[in-house]
């Protein structure tokens, strides 16, 4: 298959095949199919011209060396993990289009002014240990908002999960880069909503990139037996998250500019006939300005105490991302808006209301991004599709906005 375009399209449906459950694209950090893709895009990045390795976080990092050895590097990439039951193009689209762009200069035997790394990150949907951008985070910052002792659903520590995968704990931080190591972060990605496609647009310049907070929550009540304990002597814990549940939803139709989930809700021991004595859930509040997302989390949080207070049980919860909303580098905009407007004859911008590595990555070095049309705006849902058409113009867009980073680059102050 020499045709690129088909190629990406292929590549995706490949990694697609590499999932937990063959009925629900599934891939997780840390796990057989996070190796077993890890291992398809390694040997992808090399057959492109790239060095390439996993690195201590657990993301594939591969390097095209530009005209001089050990030059700053332009970074590529985006995500290879997947939520529950996915599509096939979030994340990967960016991966395997980056690998494209390198491999049409390795086959011209063309270098630039800087190398080109490709990074295809180890966990930014957060799925496992409900957080997100584990492997963006250690490497634009050294850290991650997940404890080491934070677990799974199946009480799985992080780092039991690091040390079974063959990662060291103590390491994680040397997956870190230093500024003067990279230029700058471009990522392709999927719009995930249905703006550009309502423009007649392919791609589009992404201008912010969403804040985001989310919570692991418990909540400790009582366990009893449900045919003899009144309603009035009850501390349910499910009906306690079931209320602090439509205290996010509320709270978040109350606040302009402010979305509310609750993606995960448990409660046990798990029997009809038993009071539930505990339960969990987690919360994702987002805004694209600060000071709404922490107003919106203050109600949620103060509603919390007011329901433990009234049905007499202990909520408690952990933020595991507090992420602010992030604004795209206004240079790399300008030359992604040129790019943009060569493929579709005129520039687009706007917001994210996805949170991407880009915007860690931002902490690293000037960070933007380009989105690619997606059909009905449809994401994080198996029915999430693209035409080869767009992979095209995706690939052309990303290649152009390449060569004109590469050739004038962000000044860095
Ligand atoms: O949740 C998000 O916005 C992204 O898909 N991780
Ligand atoms: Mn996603
Ligand atoms: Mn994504």
């Amino acid at each position: 298959m020499n045709d690129p375009a088909s190629r990406i399209m292929a590549r995706c449906v490949e990694l697609r095949g590499i999932s937990a459950d063959p009925t629900a694209y599934s891939r997780h950090y840390l796990t057989a199919e996070h190796r077993a893709a890890a291992t398809l895009v390694t040997g992808w990045m090399r057959a492109a011209g790239m060095a390439a390795r996993l690195d201590a976080a657990g993301n594939v990092v591969g390097r095209y060396e530009g005209e001089r050895p050990a030059a700053a590097a332009l970074l590529l990439g985006s995500h290879l993990d997947t939520v529950r039951d996915g599509g096939t193009y979030d994340g990967q689209l960016g991966v395997v289009t980056a690998i494209e762009v390198v491999q049409a200069l390795s086959d011209s035997g063309q270098r630039l002014g800087c190398a080109i790394e490709i990074y295809a990150f180890a966990d930014e949907e957060g799925v496992r240990f409900s957080s997100g951008y584990i492997g963006s985070g250690l490497v634009a910052c050294g850290e991650t908002g997940v404890a080491l002792n934070a677990h799974d659903a199946g009480g799985t520590t992080f780092a039991e999960a690091l040390a079974a995968f063959g990662l060291n704990p103590a390491r994680l931080a040397e997956a870190r880069r230093r500024p003067e190591e990279a230029l700058a972060y471009l990522e392709l990605h999927i719009e995930q909503g249905p703006v550009l496609e309502a423009e007649g647009l392919a791609v589009g310049t992404v201008t912010s990139i969403t804040g985001q907070s989310r919570l692991a929550a418990t909540v400790a009540g009582v366990a009893g037996h449900a045919g003899t304990v009144p309603m009035t002597l009850r501390k349910d814990a499910l009906a306690a998250a079931a209320e602090a549940i439509l205290t996010v939803e509320r709270v978040a139709r109350s606040n302009p500019g402010v979305v509310g989930t609750v993606g995960i809700v448990g409660a046990g021991p798990g029997a009809v006939n038993v009071i539930p004595g505990q339960a969990r859930f987690t919360v994702d509040l987002r805004s694209g300005i600060d000071a709404r997302r922490q107003r919106a989390l203050a109600d949620v949080l103060t509603g919390f105490r007011t329901i433990a207070e009234r049905r007499g049980v202990a909520i408690t919860w952990d933020v595991r991302v507090d992420a602010p909303a992030t604004p795209c580098d206004p240079h790399l905009m300008t030359l992604i808006d040129r790019a943009c407007a060569a493929e579709t004859g005129r520039a687009f911008r706007l917001p994210s209301g996805a949170g991407h590595d880009a915007a860690e990555m931002a902490a690293l070095c000037p960070s933007a991004m380009i989105f690619l049309r997606c059909r009905d705006g449809i994401s994080h849902n198996p029915a999430e599709s693209i035409t080869p058409e767009d992979a095209a113009a995706g690939l052309r867009t990303l290649a152009r906005a390449v060569q004109m980073v590469a050739a004038d680059p962000p000044r860095r102050g």
